[in-house]
């Protein structure tokens, strides 16, 4: 079966710009300090934590273990919320002040879908503020004008690795799973891809260098190095990758929607 590459989906944190380590984990620093909390996460704890998506859930599953935190879950929740608020004012403050550029290749990249066109979407577990406040920096005030679609936090409340998200893009795109390449960093964003067959391109983020891929089509340490996957290898990252990393990845068997109950 061709395959006909129609979309490329970005995911955010960790596959645009280090926005973990250098954006969300210094910025709930902040708000920690701000809120009078000794709570802070080191660049390996905060790490460790990635393993749940969404920042204000990992808030919560962090707190369940420090034994300074609210028991009660109603006030737990509430200071949760309010930390989480101010980490995403702080985020906004870092981003606008550079601190977060975008990784290698990822600003060629999307030029050269934009100028191919191919239909570009952002699928990420982070709200939609975020995201302004990332890509207005790095890209420019008009970045959204690159791409056709964009799924946040607001859009898909089910975070990665739920499907949710991707299902939320195909739709609005139009589009067939087979369609479209995802670039995601993370086992949590790639499996969420891949529960729509989706083929996946990993860009390893500094969180997730030895992180089990099985399942990934293809994956490369940036969009600038050497990238490996089924298709075969290519020196870096560009529109003719994306596509073999597609056609190739079209003949695979495809794997049931999982909305669609197994008959
Ligand atoms: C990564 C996430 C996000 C961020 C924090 O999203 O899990 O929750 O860590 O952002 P993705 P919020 O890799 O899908 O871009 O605090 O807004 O949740
Ligand atoms: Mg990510």
């Amino acid at each position: 079966m061709r395959a006909m590459l129609r979309a490329v989906l970005w995911d955010v944190d960790g596959t645009l710009a280090e926005t973990e380590r250098d954006g969300h984990r210094v910025a709930f620093d902040r708000a920690f300090e701000a809120a009078g909390l000794p709570w802070r996460s080191d660049v390996d704890t905060y790490g460790r934590l990635l393993e749940v998506a969404g920042g204000y859930e990992r808030l919560l599953h962090d707190m369940a273990s420090r034994p300074d935190a609210p028991r009660d879950p109603v006030e737990c929740e509430a200071l949760a919320r309010c930390l989480h608020r101010t980490k995403n004012e702080a985020y906004a403050e870092l981003v606008a002040a550079g601190g977060t550029a975008l990784r290698p290749g990822v600003r060629r990249v999307i030029d050269a879908c934009r100028d191919a066109d191919i239909a570009q979407a952002i699928v990420t577990t982070t709200s939609r503020v975020n995201v302004d406040a990332l890509l207005s920096r790095a890209i420019g005030v008009d970045w959204s004008a690159r791409f056709a679609a964009m799924v946040c936090a607001e859009d898909a409340p089910a975070k990665k690795p739920d499907p949710l998200a991707y299902e939320v893009a195909l739709e609005r795109l139009a589009l067939d799973a087979r369609e479209a390449v995802a670039i995601e960093d993370s086992p949590n964003g790639l499996a969420a891809a891949r529960a729509c067959d989706i083929a996946v391109l990993v860009t390893r983020s500094v969180y997730f260098r030895d992180a089990d891929i099985a399942g990934a089509a293809a994956a490369c340490d940036d969009l600038d190095s050497v990238v490996r996957g089924t298709f075969g290898t290519a020196r870096r990252i560009d529109v003719a990758t994306l596509e073999a990393i597609a056609f190739a990845a079209a003949s695979w068997p495809t794997r049931p929607s999982p909305r669609t109950p197994a008959r």
